[in-house]
Protein backbone atom coordinates (compact mmCIF):
# COMPACT_ATOMS: atom_id res chain seq x y z
CA UNK A 1 0.00 0.00 0.00
CA UNK A 2 1.72 3.30 -1.41
CA UNK A 3 0.19 6.71 1.14
CA UNK A 4 -0.18 9.15 -1.49
CA UNK A 5 -4.26 9.42 -1.25
CA UNK A 6 -3.85 9.94 2.64
CA UNK A 7 -4.25 13.36 4.30
CA UNK A 8 -1.26 15.21 5.50
CA UNK A 9 -0.72 14.94 8.94
CA UNK A 10 1.07 17.61 11.33
CA UNK A 11 2.51 16.90 14.43
CA UNK A 12 5.37 18.40 16.85
CA UNK A 13 8.31 16.19 16.79
CA UNK A 14 10.27 17.51 19.72
CA UNK A 15 9.46 16.97 23.32
CA UNK A 16 6.53 19.10 25.50
CA UNK A 17 7.56 21.49 26.93
CA UNK A 18 10.34 24.81 26.60
CA UNK A 19 13.69 24.33 24.45
CA UNK A 20 15.90 26.07 22.12
CA UNK A 21 13.86 24.75 19.47
CA UNK A 22 10.70 23.16 19.03
CA UNK A 23 10.06 21.48 15.50
CA UNK A 24 7.07 20.70 13.31
CA UNK A 25 6.59 18.03 11.20
CA UNK A 26 4.39 18.04 7.77
CA UNK A 27 3.93 14.76 5.75
CA UNK A 28 1.81 14.05 2.49
CA UNK A 29 1.38 15.49 -0.40
CA UNK A 30 -0.42 19.01 1.05
CA UNK A 31 2.64 19.87 2.75
CA UNK A 32 4.28 22.29 1.03
CA UNK A 33 1.11 24.63 -0.05
CA UNK A 34 0.47 24.55 4.05
CA UNK A 35 3.34 25.91 4.85
CA UNK A 36 3.18 28.87 2.40
CA UNK A 37 -0.04 29.71 3.51
CA UNK A 38 1.71 31.08 6.60
CA UNK A 39 4.37 32.85 4.19
CA UNK A 40 3.62 36.13 3.41
CA UNK A 41 3.55 35.98 -0.17
CA UNK A 42 3.65 32.56 0.53
CA UNK A 43 2.79 30.83 -3.16
CA UNK A 44 5.60 32.65 -4.44
CA UNK A 45 8.43 31.84 -2.88
CA UNK A 46 10.60 29.05 -3.88
CA UNK A 47 11.85 26.32 -2.40
CA UNK A 48 14.94 24.24 -3.02
CA UNK A 49 14.42 20.49 -1.37
CA UNK A 50 16.42 19.67 1.37
CA UNK A 51 17.59 23.27 1.68
CA UNK A 52 17.25 25.16 4.84
CA UNK A 53 15.64 28.67 4.67
CA UNK A 54 14.64 30.93 7.33
CA UNK A 55 10.84 32.24 7.25
CA UNK A 56 8.81 34.81 9.20
CA UNK A 57 5.58 32.51 9.93
CA UNK A 58 2.56 34.92 10.04
CA UNK A 59 -0.88 33.64 11.15
CA UNK A 60 -2.99 34.39 6.99
CA UNK A 61 -6.34 35.57 8.45
CA UNK A 62 -4.58 38.56 10.88
CA UNK A 63 -1.30 38.28 9.28
CA UNK A 64 0.34 38.98 12.69
CA UNK A 65 3.64 37.39 12.85
CA UNK A 66 3.86 34.07 15.25
CA UNK A 67 7.72 33.34 14.80
CA UNK A 68 10.73 33.54 13.10
CA UNK A 69 11.68 29.66 11.90
CA UNK A 70 13.78 27.63 9.92
CA UNK A 71 12.14 25.79 7.39
CA UNK A 72 13.18 22.77 5.46
CA UNK A 73 11.23 20.86 2.66
CA UNK A 74 11.44 17.18 1.69
CA UNK A 75 10.37 16.56 -1.77
CA UNK A 76 8.66 13.27 -1.92
CA UNK A 77 9.94 10.28 -2.51
CA UNK A 78 13.49 11.69 -0.68
CA UNK A 79 12.30 11.91 3.05
CA UNK A 80 11.71 10.04 6.12
CA UNK A 81 7.95 9.00 4.85
CA UNK A 82 8.81 8.72 1.45
CA UNK A 83 6.10 11.38 1.08
CA UNK A 84 7.05 15.34 0.53
CA UNK A 85 7.48 16.56 4.42
CA UNK A 86 8.57 20.12 5.97
CA UNK A 87 10.16 20.99 8.96
CA UNK A 88 9.69 23.93 10.65
CA UNK A 89 12.03 24.30 13.66
CA UNK A 90 10.41 27.17 15.42
CA UNK A 91 12.19 28.65 18.97
CA UNK A 92 11.23 26.14 21.59
CA UNK A 93 7.43 27.95 23.00
CA UNK A 94 4.76 25.53 23.63
CA UNK A 95 2.39 28.38 22.93
CA UNK A 96 4.16 29.06 19.40
CA UNK A 97 4.07 25.70 18.55
CA UNK A 98 0.32 25.00 19.60
CA UNK A 99 -0.41 27.77 17.72
CA UNK A 100 1.20 26.57 13.92
CA UNK A 101 -0.55 23.60 14.49
CA UNK A 102 -3.63 24.77 15.14
CA UNK A 103 -3.31 27.02 12.14
CA UNK A 104 -2.38 24.07 9.97
CA UNK A 105 -5.29 21.95 10.89
CA UNK A 106 -7.90 25.03 10.38
CA UNK A 107 -5.91 25.19 7.21
CA UNK A 108 -6.41 21.00 6.13
CA UNK A 109 -3.65 19.35 8.22
CA UNK A 110 -4.61 16.40 10.17
CA UNK A 111 -3.05 15.70 13.62
CA UNK A 112 -1.10 12.51 12.99
CA UNK A 113 -1.54 9.52 15.29
CA UNK A 114 1.21 7.96 17.56
CA UNK A 115 3.77 6.66 15.09
CA UNK A 116 1.87 8.21 12.12
CA UNK A 117 5.39 9.09 10.27
CA UNK A 118 6.91 5.78 10.93
CA UNK A 119 4.25 3.86 9.86
CA UNK A 120 4.28 5.99 6.50
CA UNK A 121 7.79 5.65 6.28
CA UNK A 122 6.71 1.97 6.47
CA UNK A 123 4.16 1.61 4.14
CA UNK A 124 6.55 3.12 1.42
CA UNK A 125 8.91 0.70 2.01
CA UNK A 126 11.11 3.32 3.49
CA UNK A 127 11.90 1.12 6.63
CA UNK A 128 11.01 -2.34 7.20
CA UNK A 129 9.15 -3.25 10.53
CA UNK A 130 12.28 -3.54 12.52
CA UNK A 131 13.98 -0.51 11.49
CA UNK A 132 10.95 1.55 12.63
CA UNK A 133 10.91 -0.33 15.80
CA UNK A 134 14.48 0.43 16.33
CA UNK A 135 13.71 4.27 15.24
CA UNK A 136 11.49 3.58 19.17
CA UNK A 137 13.98 1.75 20.64
CA UNK A 138 17.05 4.18 20.06
CA UNK A 139 15.09 7.58 21.40
CA UNK A 140 13.92 5.19 24.48
CA UNK A 141 17.40 3.67 25.19
CA UNK A 142 18.93 4.51 28.32
CA UNK A 143 22.71 3.13 27.77
CA UNK A 144 24.56 3.70 25.01
CA UNK A 145 25.06 0.10 24.54
CA UNK A 146 21.08 -0.06 23.82
CA UNK A 147 21.22 2.86 21.77
CA UNK A 148 24.27 0.73 19.64
CA UNK A 149 22.33 -1.80 19.05
CA UNK A 150 19.14 0.02 18.16
CA UNK A 151 21.28 2.17 15.21
CA UNK A 152 22.53 -1.46 13.98
CA UNK A 153 19.22 -2.23 13.82
CA UNK A 154 18.05 1.18 11.96
CA UNK A 155 20.79 0.37 9.69
CA UNK A 156 18.28 -2.62 8.58
CA UNK A 157 20.97 -5.37 10.45
CA UNK A 158 18.16 -7.77 11.14
CA UNK A 159 16.87 -8.01 7.57
CA UNK A 160 20.47 -8.28 6.38
CA UNK A 161 20.53 -11.38 9.11
CA UNK A 162 17.29 -13.03 7.93
CA UNK A 163 18.10 -12.69 3.93
CA UNK A 164 20.60 -15.13 3.18
CA UNK A 165 17.82 -17.42 5.29
CA UNK A 166 14.87 -16.34 3.96
CA UNK A 167 16.28 -16.75 0.59
CA UNK A 168 17.45 -20.58 1.58
CA UNK A 169 14.18 -21.21 2.85
CA UNK A 170 12.31 -19.90 -0.70
CA UNK A 171 15.14 -22.02 -2.86
CA UNK A 172 14.47 -25.34 -0.60
CA UNK A 173 10.47 -24.81 -1.27
CA UNK A 174 10.84 -24.76 -4.56
CA UNK A 175 13.28 -27.20 -5.05
CA UNK A 176 10.93 -29.44 -2.92
CA UNK A 177 7.78 -27.84 -5.36
CA UNK A 178 8.94 -29.44 -8.19
CA UNK A 179 10.45 -32.53 -6.51
CA UNK A 180 6.96 -33.65 -5.14
CA UNK A 181 5.21 -32.39 -8.08
CA UNK A 182 7.39 -35.02 -10.71
CA UNK A 183 7.42 -37.75 -8.22
CA UNK A 184 4.29 -39.63 -8.57
CA UNK A 185 6.16 -42.04 -5.12
CA UNK A 186 7.69 -40.45 -2.16
CA UNK A 187 10.72 -38.15 -2.88
CA UNK A 188 14.05 -40.60 -3.49
CA UNK A 189 16.22 -41.31 -0.65
CA UNK A 190 19.13 -38.10 -2.02
CA UNK A 191 16.46 -35.95 -2.10
CA UNK A 192 14.95 -36.55 1.48
CA UNK A 193 18.53 -35.96 2.94
CA UNK A 194 19.10 -32.95 1.44
CA UNK A 195 15.93 -31.39 2.71
CA UNK A 196 16.62 -32.61 6.15
CA UNK A 197 20.03 -30.93 6.43
CA UNK A 198 18.87 -28.18 4.57
CA UNK A 199 16.56 -27.90 7.28
CA UNK A 200 19.21 -28.60 10.42
CA UNK A 201 20.69 -25.69 8.95
CA UNK A 202 17.87 -23.64 9.15
CA UNK A 203 17.21 -24.46 12.26
CA UNK A 204 20.64 -24.15 13.72
CA UNK A 205 21.23 -20.37 12.49
CA UNK A 206 17.74 -19.55 13.63
CA UNK A 207 18.05 -20.90 17.40
CA UNK A 208 21.72 -19.14 17.36
CA UNK A 209 19.29 -16.18 16.95
CA UNK A 210 16.96 -16.79 19.25
CA UNK A 211 19.10 -17.74 21.86
CA UNK A 212 20.53 -14.03 21.68
CA UNK A 213 17.43 -12.94 23.51
CA UNK A 214 18.16 -13.98 26.25
CA UNK A 215 21.08 -11.51 26.47
CA UNK A 216 19.11 -8.97 24.17
CA UNK A 217 16.42 -9.17 27.18
CA UNK A 218 18.72 -7.98 29.59
CA UNK A 219 20.33 -5.49 27.61
CA UNK A 220 16.48 -4.16 27.04
CA UNK A 221 15.90 -4.54 30.78
CA UNK A 222 18.22 -4.77 32.65
CA UNK A 223 19.02 -6.95 35.69
CA UNK A 224 17.77 -6.50 39.33
CA UNK A 225 20.42 -7.07 41.66
CA UNK A 226 19.72 -6.53 45.29
CA UNK A 227 22.69 -6.39 48.02
CA UNK A 228 21.46 -7.90 51.54
CA UNK A 229 23.22 -8.77 54.92
CA UNK A 230 23.43 -8.29 58.55
CA UNK A 231 23.44 -4.65 59.81
CA UNK A 232 26.87 -3.00 59.43
CA UNK A 233 28.52 -5.00 57.06
CA UNK A 234 28.56 -2.16 54.57
CA UNK A 235 25.48 -2.65 52.24
CA UNK A 236 25.07 0.90 51.74
CA UNK A 237 28.68 1.53 50.95
CA UNK A 238 29.39 -1.11 48.36
CA UNK A 239 25.82 0.10 46.69
CA UNK A 240 27.49 3.87 46.82
CA UNK A 241 30.81 2.21 45.53
CA UNK A 242 28.98 0.54 42.89
CA UNK A 243 26.78 3.62 41.63
CA UNK A 244 29.81 5.57 42.03
CA UNK A 245 28.18 8.60 44.41
CA UNK A 246 27.18 8.82 47.70
CA UNK A 247 23.72 7.75 47.43
CA UNK A 248 22.58 5.92 50.54
CA UNK A 249 23.07 6.87 53.97
CA UNK A 250 26.04 5.27 55.16
CA UNK A 251 26.86 5.50 59.65
CA UNK A 252 28.57 3.39 61.83
CA UNK A 253 25.43 2.44 63.60
CA UNK A 254 23.72 -0.29 63.15
CA UNK A 255 20.16 -0.45 61.45
CA UNK A 256 20.85 2.76 59.15
CA UNK A 257 19.01 1.91 56.39
CA UNK A 258 15.22 1.37 57.19
CA UNK A 259 13.63 1.26 53.75
CA UNK A 260 15.23 -0.36 50.24
CA UNK A 261 16.57 1.94 47.84
CA UNK A 262 16.62 1.56 44.08
CA UNK A 263 19.15 3.47 41.52
CA UNK A 264 20.24 2.41 38.40
CA UNK A 265 23.62 2.15 36.98
CA UNK A 266 25.05 -0.18 33.96
CA UNK A 267 28.27 -2.35 33.79
CA UNK A 268 29.26 -2.68 29.92
CA UNK A 269 26.38 -1.42 29.05
CA UNK A 270 23.69 -4.10 30.62
CA UNK A 271 21.36 -1.52 33.08
CA UNK A 272 21.25 -2.85 36.64
CA UNK A 273 18.87 -1.73 39.27
CA UNK A 274 20.68 -1.94 42.47
CA UNK A 275 18.67 -2.09 45.31
CA UNK A 276 20.17 -1.19 48.73
CA UNK A 277 18.19 -3.19 51.53
CA UNK A 278 18.06 -2.75 55.47
CA UNK A 279 19.76 -5.26 57.58
CA UNK A 280 18.18 -8.11 58.13
CA UNK A 281 17.87 -8.86 61.54
CA UNK A 282 15.72 -9.91 64.95
CA UNK A 283 14.22 -6.46 66.08
CA UNK A 284 11.46 -5.33 67.59
CA UNK A 285 11.51 -1.86 66.13
CA UNK A 286 8.49 -1.35 63.97
CA UNK A 287 10.39 0.37 61.43
CA UNK A 288 13.02 -1.84 61.08
CA UNK A 289 10.95 -4.41 61.00
CA UNK A 290 8.94 -3.66 58.09
CA UNK A 291 12.44 -2.56 56.73
CA UNK A 292 13.69 -6.36 56.65
CA UNK A 293 9.81 -7.06 55.16
CA UNK A 294 10.34 -5.21 52.23
CA UNK A 295 14.12 -6.36 52.07
CA UNK A 296 12.55 -10.02 51.82
CA UNK A 297 10.49 -8.68 49.41
CA UNK A 298 13.52 -6.95 47.48
CA UNK A 299 15.52 -10.71 47.48
CA UNK A 300 12.12 -12.90 46.08
CA UNK A 301 11.91 -9.67 42.86
CA UNK A 302 15.81 -9.81 42.45
CA UNK A 303 17.40 -11.64 39.57
CA UNK A 304 20.52 -11.87 41.02
CA UNK A 305 21.04 -11.54 45.10
CA UNK A 306 24.69 -10.17 46.88
CA UNK A 307 24.96 -11.27 50.16
CA UNK A 308 27.56 -8.89 51.74
CA UNK A 309 29.67 -10.16 54.94
CA UNK A 310 32.41 -8.34 57.14
CA UNK A 311 35.55 -9.98 57.19
CA UNK A 312 35.91 -10.77 60.20
CA UNK A 313 37.40 -13.58 61.88
CA UNK A 314 34.13 -16.03 62.04
CA UNK A 315 30.82 -15.58 61.07
CA UNK A 316 28.51 -15.47 63.79
CA UNK A 317 26.07 -19.06 63.75
CA UNK A 318 22.83 -16.58 63.79
CA UNK A 319 24.31 -14.43 60.51
CA UNK A 320 24.95 -18.31 59.01
CA UNK A 321 21.44 -19.57 59.42
CA UNK A 322 20.15 -15.84 58.57
CA UNK A 323 22.11 -16.58 55.02
CA UNK A 324 21.50 -20.44 54.66
CA UNK A 325 17.87 -18.83 54.32
CA UNK A 326 18.04 -17.00 51.23
CA UNK A 327 18.95 -17.70 47.95
CA UNK A 328 22.63 -16.09 47.38
CA UNK A 329 23.97 -16.01 43.67
CA UNK A 330 27.19 -14.19 45.21
CA UNK A 331 29.00 -13.24 48.38
CA UNK A 332 31.10 -10.26 48.72
CA UNK A 333 33.14 -9.84 51.91
CA UNK A 334 33.34 -6.66 52.40
CA UNK A 335 35.73 -4.15 54.15
CA UNK A 336 39.25 -6.66 53.16
CA UNK A 337 41.08 -3.17 53.90
CA UNK A 338 40.76 -3.97 57.60
CA UNK A 339 43.33 -6.94 57.02
CA UNK A 340 41.27 -9.74 58.84
CA UNK A 341 40.22 -12.95 56.92
CA UNK A 342 37.47 -15.16 57.44
CA UNK A 343 37.70 -18.77 58.93
CA UNK A 344 38.57 -21.57 57.17
CA UNK A 345 35.26 -22.59 58.64
CA UNK A 346 33.63 -19.31 57.78
CA UNK A 347 34.85 -19.09 53.88
CA UNK A 348 34.16 -23.33 53.76
CA UNK A 349 30.49 -22.24 54.42
CA UNK A 350 30.24 -19.54 52.23
CA UNK A 351 32.17 -21.38 49.40
CA UNK A 352 29.91 -24.29 49.62
CA UNK A 353 26.93 -21.98 48.96
CA UNK A 354 27.70 -19.18 46.38
CA UNK A 355 30.99 -17.73 44.55
CA UNK A 356 32.49 -15.26 46.54
CA UNK A 357 34.53 -12.25 46.18
CA UNK A 358 36.62 -9.86 48.16
CA UNK A 359 36.02 -6.37 47.85
CA UNK A 360 36.54 -3.27 50.09
CA UNK A 361 33.67 -0.76 49.37
CA UNK A 362 35.70 2.22 51.18
CA UNK A 363 39.16 1.86 48.92
CA UNK A 364 37.23 0.85 45.59
CA UNK A 365 39.51 -2.58 45.93
CA UNK A 366 37.84 -5.23 44.14
CA UNK A 367 34.02 -3.13 42.69
CA UNK A 368 35.67 -3.31 39.65
CA UNK A 369 36.05 -7.08 39.49
CA UNK A 370 32.83 -7.43 41.02
CA UNK A 371 31.45 -5.92 38.56
CA UNK A 372 32.59 -7.81 35.42
CA UNK A 373 31.97 -10.50 37.75
CA UNK A 374 28.35 -9.70 37.69
CA UNK A 375 28.29 -9.17 33.99
CA UNK A 376 30.02 -12.75 33.00
CA UNK A 377 27.24 -14.43 35.33
CA UNK A 378 24.62 -12.63 32.88
CA UNK A 379 26.73 -12.53 29.56
CA UNK A 380 28.13 -15.29 28.15
CA UNK A 381 31.63 -15.16 26.80
CA UNK A 382 30.00 -15.98 23.17
CA UNK A 383 27.95 -12.92 23.13
CA UNK A 384 29.81 -10.66 24.40
CA UNK A 385 32.02 -9.95 20.93
CA UNK A 386 28.93 -10.92 18.22
CA UNK A 387 26.55 -8.00 19.17
CA UNK A 388 25.26 -8.08 15.30
CA UNK A 389 23.11 -11.02 16.09
CA UNK A 390 21.57 -10.00 19.27
CA UNK A 391 17.69 -10.13 19.61
CA UNK A 392 16.20 -7.22 21.87
CA UNK A 393 12.87 -7.39 21.25
CA UNK A 394 10.22 -9.74 22.28
CA UNK A 395 8.14 -9.67 18.92
CA UNK A 396 11.61 -11.12 16.67
CA UNK A 397 12.20 -13.46 19.24
CA UNK A 398 8.46 -14.60 19.57
CA UNK A 399 8.55 -14.78 15.66
CA UNK A 400 11.75 -16.45 15.70
CA UNK A 401 10.64 -19.47 17.90
CA UNK A 402 7.37 -19.80 15.70
CA UNK A 403 9.91 -20.23 12.82
CA UNK A 404 11.56 -22.53 14.36
CA UNK A 405 8.27 -24.77 15.24
CA UNK A 406 7.61 -24.94 11.98
CA UNK A 407 10.29 -26.10 10.91
CA UNK A 408 11.01 -28.51 13.51
CA UNK A 409 7.78 -30.19 12.37
CA UNK A 410 8.52 -30.04 8.33
CA UNK A 411 11.56 -32.36 9.68
CA UNK A 412 9.28 -34.26 11.67
CA UNK A 413 6.88 -34.45 8.71
CA UNK A 414 9.22 -35.48 6.48
CA UNK A 415 11.07 -38.52 9.18
CA UNK A 416 7.67 -40.42 9.65
CA UNK A 417 6.83 -40.13 5.76
CA UNK A 418 3.84 -38.09 6.18
CA UNK A 419 2.85 -37.23 3.20
CA UNK A 420 5.34 -34.19 1.49
CA UNK A 421 2.36 -31.49 0.88
CA UNK A 422 2.25 -31.37 5.08
CA UNK A 423 6.19 -31.15 5.38
CA UNK A 424 5.66 -28.06 2.50
CA UNK A 425 3.03 -26.49 4.28
CA UNK A 426 4.90 -26.51 7.35
CA UNK A 427 7.96 -24.70 5.38
CA UNK A 428 5.61 -22.30 3.81
CA UNK A 429 4.39 -21.10 7.43
CA UNK A 430 8.00 -20.86 8.46
CA UNK A 431 8.47 -18.69 5.55
CA UNK A 432 5.61 -16.60 6.39
CA UNK A 433 6.62 -16.50 10.30
CA UNK A 434 10.00 -15.24 9.52
CA UNK A 435 8.47 -12.56 7.46
CA UNK A 436 6.69 -11.14 10.66
CA UNK A 437 9.71 -10.15 11.99
CA UNK A 438 10.51 -7.70 9.01
CA UNK A 439 6.74 -6.41 8.51
CA UNK A 440 6.19 -8.55 5.35
CA UNK A 441 3.66 -11.30 6.58
CA UNK A 442 2.27 -9.01 8.57
CA UNK A 443 -1.54 -7.96 8.66
CA UNK A 444 -2.47 -4.51 8.47
CA UNK A 445 -3.93 -4.32 12.59
CA UNK A 446 -1.49 -6.00 13.64
CA UNK A 447 1.00 -2.89 11.76
CA UNK A 448 -0.94 -0.27 13.20
CA UNK A 449 -0.81 -1.87 17.08
CA UNK A 450 2.72 -2.03 16.57
CA UNK A 451 2.94 1.89 15.61
CA UNK A 452 0.63 2.75 18.40
CA UNK A 453 2.87 2.51 20.68
CA UNK A 454 5.45 4.90 19.19
CA UNK A 455 4.76 8.87 20.58
CA UNK A 456 3.21 11.52 18.39
CA UNK A 457 5.06 13.38 16.27
CA UNK A 458 7.59 9.83 15.08
N1 LIG B 1 37.07 -0.16 56.78
C1 LIG B 1 35.93 -0.26 56.09
N2 LIG B 1 34.79 0.19 56.58
C2 LIG B 1 33.66 0.07 55.85
C3 LIG B 1 33.69 -0.52 54.55
N3 LIG B 1 32.43 -0.53 54.07
C4 LIG B 1 31.65 0.06 55.02
N4 LIG B 1 32.39 0.41 56.09
C5 LIG B 1 31.92 1.05 57.31
O1 LIG B 1 30.96 0.20 57.93
C6 LIG B 1 29.93 0.97 58.56
C7 LIG B 1 28.58 0.51 58.07
O2 LIG B 1 28.46 0.79 56.70
P1 LIG B 1 27.08 0.82 55.95
O3 LIG B 1 27.37 0.91 54.52
O4 LIG B 1 26.18 1.85 56.54
O5 LIG B 1 26.52 -0.62 56.33
P2 LIG B 1 25.09 -1.25 56.00
O6 LIG B 1 25.30 -2.69 55.76
O7 LIG B 1 24.41 -0.48 54.97
O8 LIG B 1 24.35 -1.09 57.39
P3 LIG B 1 22.77 -1.01 57.69
O9 LIG B 1 22.18 0.00 56.78
O10 LIG B 1 22.74 -0.60 59.08
O11 LIG B 1 22.22 -2.36 57.48
C8 LIG B 1 30.24 2.41 58.23
O12 LIG B 1 30.92 2.99 59.33
C9 LIG B 1 31.15 2.33 57.01
O13 LIG B 1 32.03 3.43 56.90
C10 LIG B 1 34.95 -1.00 54.06
O14 LIG B 1 35.08 -1.54 52.96
N5 LIG B 1 36.03 -0.84 54.86
MG1 LIG C 1 22.67 0.53 54.92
Amino acid sequence: MKTSDLKTIVAVATPPGYGGLGVIRLSGSQSLSLLRKLLADGHELKFVPQHASLQHLLNPGTAVEIDEAVVTWFKAPHSFTGEDVVEISCHGSPVVLAEVVRLLTSLGAELAQPGEFSLRAFLNQRLDLTQAEAIKDLIHSQTTYQARLAVRQLRGEMARQLKPIKDGLIELIVHFESSVEFVEDDLDPLNLTLFLNRIDDFIEQLSRLASSYRVGKLIRSGIKLALIGRPNVGKSSLFNSLLGRDRAIVTHLPGTTRDTLNESFSINGIPIDLIDTAGIRETEDLIEKIGVERTRSAISEADFVIAVVESNSTLPDDEKELLAQFPVNLFVVNKCDLGAELSEASLRFLTERAPLLRVSALTGEGIEELKQFIYRQFVAESWQMNESAIITNERHYQALEQTLDSLRQAKQDLLSGFTEEIALANLHQALKTLGVITGETLIADIINQIFSTFCIGK
